[in-house]
């Protein structure tokens, strides 16, 4: 196994499925050459939003934070791939949408600090724990792709 290889924790976030992006969303991860290694549909509770979110539980906008996570169900989807942390993070963009570059999934489809679309990942830490958080080691799945070369050239070894 390349020891680059990570995995990393995507949440598409309620007003990514209230507004029918899923699909658009997930294209570009694929398109980019992450491999798809866990998906499901959940409704997130308060105890694991109060967990992922700890940095945050001081700020005022907590509570609206909250019901956001909470307004829809939201897709969870670990990928993993050759740096996929650093690249996912720079697909996603930054968390403000309207600071967001263009091309990026914030930058090219919110304006919001808070509804952006997606979550991501920020380090190798973080995704360990994330995907633990949200799968069971059952619900994630190792198999071949085989454009796997393709996508990941000789550089990356
Ligand atoms: P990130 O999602 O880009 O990693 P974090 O700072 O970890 O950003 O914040 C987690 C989430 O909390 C953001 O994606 C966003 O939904 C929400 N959030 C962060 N800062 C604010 C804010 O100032 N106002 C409202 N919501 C915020
Ligand atoms: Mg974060």
């Amino acid at each position: 196994m390349n020891p680059k290889e990570e995995k990393t924790l995507i949440i598409m976030k309620p007003d990514a499925i209230q507004r029918s992006l899923f699909g658009e969303i997930l294209q570009r991860f694929e398109r980019k050459g992450l491999k798809i290694i866990g998906v499901k549909m959940t409704k997130i509770s308060d105890v694991l939003i109060e967990e992922h979110y700890s940095h945050l539980v001081e700020k005022p906008f907590f509570n609206t934070l909250k019901n956001y996570m909470q307004a829809s169900p939201v897709v969870l989807i670990a990928l993993g791939g050759v740096n996929a942390i650093s690249a996912t993070r720079l697909i996603v963009g930054p968390t403000k949408g309207h600071e967001a570059d263009a091309g990026s999934i914030r930058g090219d489809y919110s304006m919001s600090g808070q509804s952006n679309l997606v979550h991501a990942s920020d380090s190798a830490e973080n995704a360990e724990i994330e995907i633990k958080r949200f799968f069971e080691e059952s619900e994630l799945f190792d198999y071949e792709k085989p454009d796997y070369k393709l996508i990941n050239a000789e550089d990356h070894f």
